[in-house]
Formats: C-alpha cells, sequence, structure tokens
C-alpha cells in the first residue's frame, strides 16, 4: 500500500493546528502508520531539504524547521501521495486555493504550515530518513471495506 511522509512544521505545532491537520488526513480516509514529535537536528533538515540546498532561501528553511517541535507522520492509502498534496495545497499559501491546508490556514511561503512527499521517490527516501522500520505500524483500520469497494 501507498505510503508518504507528512510534517507539521514548527509554525503549524506553536499555533495549534495539529489536531485540525491529523483530522483533515484522518477524516478524508488515510491511515496513519507512523507519528513522531521531535525538534529535528540540522544535519536531518538539511538531508529532508538536500534538493534545495542551492537556493537563496535554504539556510533561513533549514532555520525554521529545526527552530521548535515538528510532528513526522507516515499515511497510508490509495493514491496518498498525489491526494496528501492536493489536501496541503501550493506551496504559497497565498496561492493556495480554500478548502486546502495552506490556503484556509496560512499566509506566507516561509510559514507554509506542513511538509508532504511530492512522488514515490522522495516519499520512500523521506519515509525511510524520519522513521526507523519499527516506528511504523502494520494495521488496518476496521472501518477499511467502507472506504473502499
Ligand atoms: P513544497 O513544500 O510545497 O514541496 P518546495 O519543495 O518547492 O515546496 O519548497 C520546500 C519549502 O521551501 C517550502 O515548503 C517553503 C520553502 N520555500 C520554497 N520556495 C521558497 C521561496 N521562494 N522563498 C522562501 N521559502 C521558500
Ligand atoms: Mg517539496
Amino acid at each position: 500500500m501507498e505510503r508518504t511522509f507528512l510534517a507539521i512544521k514548527p509554525d503549524g505545532v506553536q499555533r495549534g493546528l495539529v489536531s485540525e491537520i491529523i483530522g483533515r488526513f484522518e477524516k478524508k480516509g488515510f491511515t496513519l502508520v507512523g507519528l513522531k514529535l521531535l525538534q529535528p537536528s540540522r544535519e536531518l533538515a538539511e538531508q529532508h531539504y538536500d534538493v534545495h540546498r542551492e537556493r537563496p532561501f535554504f539556510a533561513g528553511l533549514v532555520d525554521f524547521i529545526t527552530s521548535g517541535p515538528v510532528v513526522a507522520m507516515v499515511w497510508e492509502g490509495e493514491g496518498v501521495i498525489a491526494s496528501a498534496r492536493k489536501l496541503i495545497g501550493a506551496t504559497n499559501p497565498l496561492n493556495a486555493e480554500p478548502g486546502t491546508i495552506r490556503g484556509d490556514l496560512g499566509i506566507n511561503i516561509g510559514r507554509n504550515i506542513i511538509h508532504g512527499s511530492d512522488a514515490p521517490e522522495t516519499a520512500q527516501k523521506e519515509v525511510a530518513l524520519w522513521f526507523k522500520d519499527e516506528e511504523l505500524v502494520n494495521w488496518q483500520p476496521t472501518v477499511t471495506p467502507w472506504l473502499h469497494e
């Protein structure tokens, strides 16, 4: 089953948006298989955002993501990678559609509340970077027959 890595960034945690955000993925029908609160090290943050290393905003991005607690999660479900990106909305919250997390809850690109893996390869890489195998739980919600034909 498809899995993605999602992280509520320090702004989302500080603003008390954890339950609001987790609730959206629960209500959509996806399954939480990994969850922890941590303040990421600089090393972890730099690896996570390695693709942006040469961008002008890289240092600020790493400062921000390491500045406080982050809720790191793995979610599972059919099409969860692309669907989570849709639920999250555009990178700049000012361009994100209402109804999306960033569109409803944010106003600034540098404080855009949540991270979501953008493709199967990055999802696999990010899940492995943030979680050990034994931190992930294989389970099937009893509602499964009510979510899938
Ligand atoms: P996303 O988080 O939607 O996948 P991304 O991978 O392009 O976006 O960028 C990673 C993060 O870097 C993004 O969530 C916020 C920050 N960022 C991106 N572009 C930026 C910019 N032009 N100025 C400031 N921060 C930026
Ligand atoms: Mg990205």
